[in-house]
Formats: C-alpha cells, sequence, structure tokens
C-alpha cells in the first residue's frame, strides 16, 4: 500500500480515478497533453520542499546548489530550442508569463491591442474580466466573419487609429498559422511592444513547423504543457536588452518562490523537445489533426476557416442547431472528451456556446495515427447526429474502449537529450 494511500485515501482514490479516465477516454481538448515519466518524477521530487526567491546563483536562501543546477539546465535547454537571448522559465502559467511580458514593456493604463477570447484570442489578451483588459486600456480584434481568418491589414488599421502600447499576437482557438512578421511590421509601424503568446503552437515552432515568433517579438511567452507535453506551467523568452526588466517583473514584480520541482519538470521536457524524436511527433500532431478536420468535413460539419493548418480544429454546430455544451456532453457519454468553444461572433453564452474545439497533441502522445482519426471522426459523426440516444453512446463508448486499449498512456519512452 502507498503512504498516500495509507495517509489520505480520498485523494488516492481520486488521482486513481484520473489515471483511469485518461488511460479509458480520447482525450482531444487542444491544450492537453501526457507527459513523460521523467517529466512526472521531476514534477513530484523534493525539489518541491525548496524555497529559491532569486535567479541561480543570486538566490534569497542559501542550498540552492541542486535547484541552480536545474533552473540553469532549463534555461539553457529553452534557449537553444528557440534561439533566443534570454528566458525566464520561472512563471507559474501562461497567464502569469502574459501579465509579465506586459508589465516589462507597458505599464498599466496603456493601450493593449489583443486579439479577442471571443474570436480565438485568451482571457489574458485584455477580455474585461481578466486583469489584462482592466489594467490595460484594451482593444480587441477578429477574424474576418466571410473566411474565419486574421485580415491583417483590418489590424494595421486598427492599431493607427489605437496606437497601441502593447501589441499581443498569438490565440487558444485558431486552427492557421500565425504571420508574426506581418505583425511585428504592424507594433514598428505604431511605435508598440510586440508580445506573442506561442502557448499552443510552441511544439509546432520548436520543431519548425510553424514559422517562429522569435526573430521578429520583444517577447514570447508560452506555457509547457500544451504541444510541448510538459509539466504545468510557463515561461517567457526576451531580447537580451530586456532580460532584466522582464526577471525583475517576475520577480519580486510578481511573484514569490519559484516552483522548482516544476522547474525541473520544464528542464526535462526542454531537453526532450531537444531529442531527435520531439520533431517527428509534432508532425504527426499536425497530420492527425489534418486527418481529423478532414473526416470531419467529409461527414458534412463546419470548420471555422475550412480546416486547419495546426494541432487543433474549430468546429461550427449552428447549422446542426446545437450548442457546443450538449456536444460536450453528448461526446463525454460517449468517452470522448473535448471542450466547448465559442466559434467567431457566436450568439450563444460563453458557457453555452455553438462550437467544440479538437485538438491532437494528446492522442497523438498515446501513439494514435491517421487510421484512428477517421475513426473518431466516425464516432463523432454519430454522437452527434443523435446526441441524446445512450445506445448509440454506449455502443461508441465500448469502440473508444477497445481501440484505445491498444494504446497504452504511461509507457512511452521519448527519445532523450543525452
Ligand atoms: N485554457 C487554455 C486553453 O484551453 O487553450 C488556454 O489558457
Amino acid at each position: 500500500m502507498s503512504s498516500l494511500q495509507e495517509q489520505d485515501p480520498r485523494i488516492f482514490e481520486a488521482i486513481a480515478g484520473e489515471r483511469h479516465r485518461e488511460l479509458t477516454t480520447l482525450e482531444l481538448i487542444a491544450s492537453e497533453n501526457f507527459v513523460s515519466p521523467a517529466v512526472l518524477e521531476a514534477a513530484g521530487s523534493v525539489m518541491t520542499n525548496k524555497y529559491a526567491e532569486g535567479l541561480p546563483r543570486k538566490r534569497y536562501y542559501g542550498g540552492c546548489e541542486f535547484v541552480d543546477v536545474a533552473e540553469t539546465l532549463a534555461i539553457e535547454r529553452v534557449t537553444t530550442l528557440f534561439g533566443a537571448e534570454h528566458a525566464n522559465v520561472q512563471a507559474h502559467s501562461g497567464a502569469s508569463a502574459n501579465l509579465a511580458a506586459y508589465l516589462a514593456v507597458s505599464e498599466p493604463g496603456d493601450t493593449l491591442m489583443g486579439m479577442s477570447l471571443a474570436h480565438g484570442g485568451h482571457l489574458t489578451h485584455g477580455h474585461p474580466v481578466s486583469l489584462t483588459g482592466r489594467l490595460w486600456k484594451a482593444v480587441q480584434y477578429g477574424v474576418r466573419p466571410e473566411d474565419g481568418r486574421l485580415d491583417y491589414d483590418a489590424l494595421a488599421r486598427m492599431a493607427r487609429e489605437h496606437r497601441p502600447r502593447l501589441i499581443v499576437a498569438g490565440a487558444s482557438a485558431y486552427p492557421r498559422i500565425l504571420d508574426f512578421e506581418r505583425f511585428a511590421a504592424i507594433a514598428r509601424e505604431v511605435g508598440a511592444a510586440l508580445v506573442v503568446d506561442m502557448a499552443h503552437i510552441a511544439g509546432l515552432v520548436a520543431a519548425g513547423l510553424h514559422p517562429s515568433p522569435v526573430p521578429h517579438a520583444d517577447l514570447v511567452t508560452s506555457t509547457t504543457h500544451k504541444t510541448m507535453r510538459g509539466p504545468r506551467g510557463g515561461f517567457v523568452l526576451a531580447r537580451a536588452a530586456l532580460a532584466e526588466k522582464l526577471d525583475k517583473t517576475v520577480f519580486p514584480g510578481l511573484q514569490g518562490g519559484p516552483l522548482m520541482h516544476i522547474i525541473a519538470a520544464k528542464a526535462v521536457c526542454f531537453g526532450e523537445a531537444l531529442g531527435d524524436g520531439f520533431r517527428a511527433y509534432q508532425r504527426r500532431i499536425v497530420e492527425n489533426a489534418a486527418a481529423l478536420a478532414g473526416g470531419l468535413v467529409a461527414r458534412g460539419f463546419d470548420l471555422v476557416s475550412g480546416g486547419t493548418d495546426n494541432h487543433l480544429m474549430l468546429v461550427d454546430l449552428r447549422a446542426r442547431g446545437m450548442t457546443g455544451k450538449a456536444a460536450e456532453e453528448a461526446l463525454h457519454r460517449a468517452r470522448i472528451t473535448v471542450n466547448k468553444n465559442a466559434v467567431p461572433n457566436d450568439p450563444q453564452k460563453p458557457w453555452v456556446t455553438s462550437g467544440i474545439r479538437l485538438g491532437t497533441p494528446a492522442l497523438t502522445t498515446r501513439g494514435f495515427g491517421v487510421e484512428e482519426m477517421g475513426l473518431i471522426a466516425g464516432w463523432i459523426a454519430r454522437i452527434l447526429e443523435r446526441p441524446d440516444d445512450l445506445e448509440t453512446a454506449r455502443a461508441v463508448g465500448c469502440e473508444v474502449l477497445e481501440v484505445s486499449s491498444g494504446f497504452p498512456l504511461f509507457a512511452w519512452e521519448p527519445v532523450l537529450r543525452t
């Protein structure tokens, strides 16, 4: 019996239940993934015990010689991976990474121009309920109604009109390539700083499958747990000229003690991303997304922008008279996990929505390929044709279980950097 099981059986059971859920359902949430055993081991390590305010070799606490090794490796690896001049790996999350980046190049009260959550952006890109929308004067851009894509000429006009101090590029539900060079030109023209939030696509960028924002942006923020397949957390890349400002903004500006166990796990994740297998893994994510999108379009589904260039797609359910909430619940009954998601100009409230977002990073980690993506498109179509039919849900759920039992979750072996 494990010590957790003995001491706290309810938490032990909850963790066991989550492990079972992850094994026996299809994880199609575009922002989730499954970490390697090595990342999990580092994240669950004794480094959780250590206070280490400051930076490697410049700490406010003694006894930091081993956590310094972990943080130094994380910084070295992530700067190599993305060709960046400087990195801060202490941000606890993508939201805190964004806040740190904004504060490094602007002041509360300045104008921030970011992509609206309702059009695929993110809460922290200036939404009124987020601190970013309360502290900054936010103006929000969206996608073209006719094709669901960004209109860079419209963005340039908006920038000229509002003269933002800060432009934020990046998205959490945009299935197309982002033109960072164009964003940089727009920012330069109006004298704005450019912050790119590459959280969703960081793995693709690291693998060279999406153009990199690093040569174009003043600061680049990311999470480590999406396509990067690392622990839950954030980081910020910066030009050398902004390094000190950024580091001081993270600590002591926004955070106290860094999560050293998570920083150790980030170092492991970055090491895996530098390994030989990572590019092939990212390529399979993109191939799987294209196959899933193709399978859905062939079955009559409307995808925002007509398809995908990256790891995710957005299914617009309005023509089917179905809400995203109803679709999420119906698919859940058949062991398929997705999230309801607003489509551009969605008439429904955020809690209901008219769409679902699907992504392939997690199932690609398990070894699912294009053949299985065809099966999944078929299962989704069967469920959403009869969303209330419990017999269809049961039958599809059995097929899901049978197919997914061939794809172990915790046994995969990444190619490690030596
Ligand atoms: N909540 C994340 C996502 O699902 O995309 C973004 O922070």
